[in-house]
């Protein structure tokens, strides 16, 4: 007896649910969408196998240390960093999703090359973040936005695409180059953790839904720079670690790498914080590929993300490479952290 063929994949398929079935059931959701950003996001995901795979293999390669060039941050430029950037930029560009791209590792907006069609979107990104961290084989990562263009379609995207506000962010997010590599993201609503098996070559929803806790008990924050601080930043400092009868002391996590640092403060809870110091009178980290998506992703947890006065989310760009302070973790945490760099 012919037994009837089984109709439409189960509802809960027995593989788990990769992302890119993430993405297409989120499409599927939107009445009017194109398959633009599903098509954008791919091509995100294909450069973050091919980085991921290629900083696995970093050792090995013969790619480790410095190019002796520096990036337009004066940083020495790793030659994963520019791996990395070349990587995205090659994805992308010839993919018609985008009209221009912004990177850390260049100084002027990325034009898409004539012969591809400009797109409705904008990507900006940190190809490589915490590069220093490549030598030692310690997480790093990348960090991605993206926008709607603001300039009229068909024409070639500029400046004016790229500076704008994380608030009008389309979806942000970041892969972690870790113990495994996790691609995480948010279109606002919610944030969904993917992790990649490299034995499939696919990445798999592994934490669906995060929330950061109301408060943990982890404070992320360079102390090698406390003398270069304002006094304010380190009274928080000396409070938050010194136990009380109300609290017990906080215990000190530093990676180094944003974007890991930020990964476990969005898992664990607690406070990731680069203030401004005499060096940096703005703070270290950039606002348009590192603190505006990573603030995004916050905040779509439920945490906060402040530059020290205001959300970081409202800054109204100036420039590409535009530096900010950073508070950002658990609502608890930074409500603290604020009171004192505002007392
Ligand atoms: P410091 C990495 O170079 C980076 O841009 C961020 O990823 C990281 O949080 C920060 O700088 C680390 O800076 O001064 O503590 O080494």
């Amino acid at each position: 007896m012919s037994r009837a063929l089984s109709v439409g994949p189960p509802k809960e398929s027995p593989i788990g649910t990769t992302l890119e079935r993430h993405l297409l059931d989120r499409q599927r959701s939107m009445p009017d969408a194109t398959g633009d950003f599903t098509g954008l996001f791919q091509q995100i995901t294909l450069a973050a196998k091919i980085i991921g795979s290629r900083v696995s293999k970093a050792g090995l390669s013969g790619i480790l240390g410095r190019t002796g060039t520096t990036n337009v941050q004066g940083e020495q430029v790793q030659k994963l960093d520019e791996f990395a950037n070349q990587t995205i930029v090659s994805t992308v560009e010839a993919g018609g999703h985008v009209c221009v791209m912004g990177s850390e590792e260049v100084e002027e907006p990325i034009a898409i090359p004539p012969q591809y069609p400009q797109g409705k979107y904008v990507l900006q990104f940190d190809p490589l973040d915490g590069s220093g961290n490549i030598d030692i084989n310690a997480s790093i990562g990348t960090i991605f936005s993206i926008h709607r263009r603001v300039t009229p379609e068909g024409q070639p995207g500029t400046l004016k695409d790229l500076l704008q506000p994380g608030s009008d962010i389309v979806a942000a997010g970041y892969i972690v180059y870790g113990s495994s590599n996790m691609l995480v993201y948010s279109t606002g609503s919610q944030v969904d953790g993917f992790t990649y098996d490299p034995g499939v070559g696919e990445f798999f929803l592994s934490h669906p839904n995060i929330r950061i806790p109301e408060r943990g008990n982890i404070y992320s924050i360079n102390e090698g720079n406390y003398h270069n601080w304002d006094e304010r930043i380190q009274k928080w400092v000396d409070w938050i670690k010194t136990p009380t009868p109300e609290k017990k002391a906080y215990r000190l996590r530093y990676i180094g790498a944003m974007v890991a640092d930020l990964h476990r403060t969005l898992l664990r809870g607690g406070i990731f914080v680069y203030p401004p110091d005499i060096k940096n009178k703005k703070g270290k980290l950039r606002l348009l590929y590192e603190a505006s998506p990573m603030a995004f992703v916050v905040e779509a947890a439920g945490g906060v993300a402040s530059d020290g006065k205001s959300r970081i989310l409202t800054i109204q760009p100036k420039e590409l490479h535009q530096r900010t302070p950073v508070f950002m973790g658990s609502p608890a945490d930074v409500a603290d952290a604020l009171r004192f760099a505002n007392a």
